[in-house]
């Protein structure tokens, strides 16, 4: 599914904000991006450029694709056109800040909110001010990497860009894309292999649930009805996310809602009735596993107890879910692959999806970097760990592992696994189920497009 450029659109909008001209070109649907960006940039006189970049990889351990390669193509050609100086931000930029400003050979970008942060920047860059010191600055200087605390607001700003000034919404629509918008920003778990703690910080800070419904009004009266929460956890706190939906259930805005990442943990009737009041079209439950020894491995901070509690929950309601785990953390056997299929297999119920990812992304600066390097899975140094990288137990072989959920593909046809996302059709099956009418999340359809690719003999 195209995603909808958040966080591009907020720095835009902030920029403007504080009396700066701004464009803004999204690559999303460019058929040829550097010609796309070289069209931007020839010809116009900018005095900054920032660029967004969300993605390092596709996080797939099947299919890997690394995508700062095409970056630099890009940045290459607006280097031929333009002396404008460069400022990198996005979550990538967040993970792995000095390897990316290494790797692009652009010495200066924003960690943190840059809807806080580059509003200040190309100010003191216009008066030629000195801002290496502004908060969120991470720079390169005379070789030597720098990094200043990220500047973190409050949850007033995670609010709504006006995404029709800045994007072709009609072709997001085409492809049955959803509209992002943030209850809450930070997570203070503290899973082992998790980078959002790096991205927001470990303090929630919440969104006026009041103001989430408002923001949802206005996007659904100027037509943007399809809404997904994209919080790093929506059931968390779990009184939060109650006023939220109590909020939408009062204001009742006309939206349908989803969010791909709750936790089964205060996972209850309750809340289930709150999120089918409020709208919710599907749910996404990040369980990872069902086996003990696993989630207690990946510092998960609930048990197989609650994992089992949510599936005998929404066996008493109707609201779509996909399920999501993660195979081959720590502690992970063949035993506990098989604990995890099992479950899968009697608990997912049949009008639901399973998802299932295998190994893990290492990233610099988490406990599984540690538990990697300690266990002699990871050797390479920090600076090395920019193209894409797996931890898998050493107790168990990835391959192992994939011949195991392709088995349980083959008879449970609304399950996938993470190759799924590099499917090359999957545009084209967005596309169509919008032509047939197919209601969001898409995933709702699994078991229909596996059977209907099936038939045209396509094994997936
Ligand atoms: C929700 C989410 C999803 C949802 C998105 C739904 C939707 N409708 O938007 C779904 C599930 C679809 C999804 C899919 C994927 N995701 Co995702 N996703 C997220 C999540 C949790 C939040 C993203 C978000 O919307 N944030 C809110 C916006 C406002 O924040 P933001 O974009 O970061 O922008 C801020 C700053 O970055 C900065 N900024 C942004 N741009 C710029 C530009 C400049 C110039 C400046 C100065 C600053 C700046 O300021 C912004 C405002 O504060 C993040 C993790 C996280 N907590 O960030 C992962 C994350 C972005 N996803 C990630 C990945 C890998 C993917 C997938 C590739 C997974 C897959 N195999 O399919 C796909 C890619 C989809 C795509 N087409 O791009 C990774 C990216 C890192 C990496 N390893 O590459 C992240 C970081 C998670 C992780 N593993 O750590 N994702
Ligand atoms: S709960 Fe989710 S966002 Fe929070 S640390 Fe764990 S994996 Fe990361």
């Amino acid at each position: 599914m195209p995603v909808m450029p958040a966080g591009a659109c907020m720095v835009a909008e902030a920029a403007e904000r504080a009396g700066h001209t701004v464009s803004l070109l999204d690559l999303m649907f460019a058929a040829d991006p550097v010609r796309a960006v070289r069209e931007a940039v020839a010809g116009n006189t900018h005095d900054v450029i920032g660029i967004s970049v969300r993605n390092i990889d596709n996080i797939c351990i099947g299919e890997p694709q690394f995508y700062i390669g095409e970056l630099i193509s890009l940045l290459d050609a607006v280097r031929e056109l333009t002396a404008a100086p460069l400022v990198l931000g996005g979550a990538a930029l967040m993970i792995m800040p000095e390897e990316i400003l290494r790797a692009t050979r652009i010495p200066c970008g924003v960690i943190g909110e840059g809807e806080i942060t580059f509003p200040l920047l190309i100010e003191k860059m216009a008066k030629n001010e000195p801002w290496a010191d502004l908060p969120g600055i991470v720079s390169l200087v005379d070789g030597k990497f720098r990094a200043n605390a990220p500047a973190r607001g409050p949850c007033r700003s995670c609010s709504r860009p006006d995404y029709r000034r800045w994007l072709a919404m009609r072709t997001y629509g085409a492809y049955l894309s959803t509209v992002p918008l943030q209850t809450k920003r930070g997570c203070p778990f503290q899973c082992v292999y998790c980078t959002y703690s790096t991205i927001e910080g470990s303090a929630y800070r919440l969104l006026d649930p009041g103001s989430a419904a408002e923001a949802v009004t206005c996007f659904a009266a100027s037509g943007l009805r399809e809404i997904e929460f994209v919080d790093n956890v929506f059931n968390a706190p779990y009184d939060h996310a109650l006023a939220v939906c109590e909020s939408l259930i009062r204001t009742k805005p006309r939206a349908r809602f989803q969010s791909v990442d709750m936790s089964p943990a205060h996972f209850d009737h309750h809340l289930v009735s709150a999120l089918e009041r409020a709208g919710f079209a599907g749910i996404g439950l990040t369980v990872e596993s069902a086996s003990d020894p696993v989630l207690a491995g990946l510092r998960k901070g609930f048990t197989a107890r609650e994992v089992f509690s949510a599936a005998d929950v929404l066996r008493g309601h109707r609201l779509p879910c996909l399920w999501i785990f993660l195979l081959g953390g720590p502690n992970e056997t063949e035993e506990t692959v098989k604990e995890t299929l099992r479950f899968a297999e009697r608990s997912v119920r049949r009008q639901d999806a399973a998802l299932f990812n295998i190994g893990i992304r290492m990233y610099p600066g988490t406990e599984l970097e540690s538990i990697a390097r300690r266990q002699s899975v990871l050797s390479l140094p920090r600076q090395s760990m920019l193209a894409p990288l797996f931890y898998v137990s050493p107790e168990v072989s990835a391959d192992w592992i994939t011949d195991q959920v392709k088995l349980s593909m083959r008879d449970h046809m609304n399950f996938v696994n993470g190759d799924s996302f590099s499917f090359s059709y999957l545009p084209q099956i967005h596309l169509m189920g919008r032509r047939l009418g197919f209601k969001t999340p898409l995933w709702r359809h699994t078991r229909l497009i596996r059977k209907s690719l099936r038939s045209l003999g396509m094994q997936v």
